[in-house]
C-alpha cells in the first residue's frame, strides 16, 4: 500500500491501477495528469497540455488559483468542518457575499451540482404545496428532453439518455419533459394542472452546448411568472462567467426564481455548490427539512470567496467574452474550409464544433486522441461533438496557439 502511495508513476501503471481497481463508470482519454497551473496540465511523464475542458467548467479561474489555493490553506490550518450544528465565523460571512454578488436574499449552501439541484427540486416542490397549495404529492416540474443536471436516482429519473437512466428505477415520478428552446412547448406543458417548477440550463452542455433562441429564456420565464410556476436556472455549468457574463442568463437580464450553481464558484479547489432563492420561496425550508454534513463548511466558504473575488479582480467574464468571439472566429474559418466540420457553435468560453460525420463513428473521439498527442487536451461529447472550454485565465496569444493546434489537428486527420 505504502510502497504503491510513495514511488513516482508512469502513467501506464497509473492507468492500469484504476482499471484495476476503481469501478469503471468512466472511459477517459488516455492521458494522466499529474500538475496544474493556469491553462495548463502536466502529465506524469512531464509533457505538457492546454486543458480545453476546465473539469467540465469547474477550473473557470485556472489550475491551482494562487489566491483560491492560499484562501484553502489557511481556512485549512483553522477550522475544516464543523457540521451545521454548531455556527461556524465563516458561513455568515459567506453566505452574505454570495447573496450579494448573485443578488438574492438567501443560499442554501451544498457540495455539488447534483446535490444542488436536488435541493432546488425539494426546494420548489415544498413552496408548491405551503404557497401554491398544489394538493399533496401533485407538484410537477417541467424539464427538458436531453437535459443533465446530474446523476442522483431522482435527476436520472427525468433524463432521457439510456445511459444515465437505464436499469436504474424505479424512478421518481412527478416531471414533465418538453423539448428544449421550445416556447409552444412550454406553454402547453404549463397548462397542465399542478405545475410548480421549470427547471432548465440556459445553454445545454451535456446535448453538444445548444444553445437556444436569442429570447427563449426572457420568454420562458414570462410565462412562468404568469402561470405561477417557479423558473429555475441550472447554472452549475454555465454560471460563474463561463459564457462570457457572470451567468448565461444575465446575457437575457433574466432573473430566475431560484438559481443553482456548482463546479467554479470553488474554481474547483473543492466541491461547493449552491442554492439561490429569496425569501418568499427560500423561508419554506425550516430547521431539520434539508441539509448536509460537508455543506457550509469554512473551507468551502473561504475558497468559494477567493475564488469568485478572482473572477471580478481578473475580469474574467470580459475575458471569455472577448476570448470566445475569437475563438469561434478561428474554427468558423475552419469550418468555412474542411469538410470534416460542419459547424461551431456556443458562448463565451463555452464552445463546440461538431464534426461531419455519423453521429455514432468515433471521429470525435480519435480527433481528441490526435489533441491529446499535439498537447491540447478536449473531450468528445454526444453526436460526434467536441466541447471546448479552456479556463477563463487564457491569453490572446495563448488562445491563437491552441486554434493552430486544432487547426493542424484537423488539416493532418
Ligand atoms: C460527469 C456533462 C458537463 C451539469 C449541470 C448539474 C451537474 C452538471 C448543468 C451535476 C454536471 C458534469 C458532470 C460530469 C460531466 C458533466 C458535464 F458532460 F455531462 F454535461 F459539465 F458538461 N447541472 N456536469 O452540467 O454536477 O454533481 O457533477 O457536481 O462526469 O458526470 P455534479
Amino acid at each position: 500500500m505504502e510502497a504503491v502511495m510513495k514511488q513516482k508513476l508512469s502513467s501506464q501503471e497509473a492507468m492500469t491501477l484504476e482499471n484495476n481497481h476503481g469501478a469503471h463508470n468512466y472511459h477517459p482519454l488516455p492521458v494522466v495528469l499529474s500538475k496544474g497551473k493556469g491553462v495548463h496540465v502536466w502529465d506524469a511523464e512531464g509533457k505538457r497540455y492546454y486543458d480545453f475542458l476546465s473539469a467540465y467548467s469547474a477550473v473557470n479561474q485556472g489550475h491551482c488559483h494562487p489566491k483560491i489555493v492560499d484562501a484553502l490553506k489557511e481556512q485549512a490550518e483553522t477550522l475544516t468542518l464543523t457540521s451545521r450544528a454548531f455556527y461556524n465565523d465563516v458561513l455568515g460571512a459567506y453566505e452574505k457575499y454570495v447573496t450579494d454578488f448573485f443578488g438574492f436574499d438567501k443560499v442554501l449552501p451544498m457540495n455539488t451540482g447534483a446535490e444542488a439541484v436536488e435541493t432546488a427540486i425539494k426546494l420548489c416542490r415544498k413552496w408548491a404545496y405551503e404557497k401554491k397549495e398544489i394538493p399533496e404529492n401533485q407538484a410537477k416540474i417541467i424539464v427538458c428532453e436531453n437535459n443533465f443536471h446530474g446523476r442522483t436516482t431522482t435527476i436520472i429519473s427525468f433524463s432521457n439518455d439510456p445511459d444515465a437512466r437505464e436499469n436504474f428505477g424505479p424512478y421518481t415520478e412527478g416531471f414533465i419533459r418538453i423539448p428544449y428552446n421550445d416556447l409552444d412547448a412550454l406553454s402547453e406543458a404549463l397548462k397542465e394542472n399542478n405545475v410548480a417548477g421549470f427547471l432548465v440550463e440556459p445553454i445545454q452542455g451535456e446535448a453538444g452546448v445548444f444553445v437556444p433562441d436569442d429570447s427563449y429564456l426572457t420568454e420562458a420565464a414570462k410565462m412562468c411568472k404568469e402561470n405561477n410556476v417557479l423558473f429555475i436556472a441550472d447554472e452549475v455549468q454555465t454560471g460563474v462567467a463561463r459564457t462570457g457574463k457572470l451567468l448565461a442568463c444575465d446575457h437575457e437580464n433574466v432573473k430566475p426564481d431560484v438559481l443553482i450553481l456548482g463546479k467554479a464558484i470553488s474554481g474547483g479547489v473543492y466541491p461547493v455548490s449552491a442554492v439561490f432563492a429569496n425569501n418568499e420561496i427560500m423561508n419554506v425550508i425550516q430547521p431539520g427539512q434539508h441539509g448536509s454534513t460537508f455543506g457550509g463548511n469554512p473551507l468551502a466558504c473561504k475558497v468559494a470567496i477567493a475564488a469568485l473575488d478572482v473572477i471580478i479582480d481578473e475580469k474574467l467574464a470580459e475575458n471569455a467574452e472577448q476570448m470566445g468571439q475569437l475563438f469561434r472566429q478561428r474554427m468558423q474559418k475552419m469550418v468555412d474550409s474542411f469538410e470534416l466540420l460542419s459547424k461551431v457553435r456556443g458562448k463565451g468560453l463555452l464552445n463546440a464544433v461538431v464534426i461531419n460525420d455519423s453521429p455514432d463513428s468515433t471521429t470525435a473521439w480519435d480527433i481528441c486522441v490526435a489533441l491529446k498527442e499535439n498537447g491540447l487536451l478536449a473531450k468528445p461529447t454526444h453526436g460526434n461533438i467536441i466541447r471546448f472550454a479552456p479556463p477563463l485565465v487564457i491569453s490572446e496569444e495563448q488562445l491563437h496557439e491552441c486554434c493552430d493546434i486544432i487547426e493542424k489537428t484537423i488539416s493532418e486527420f
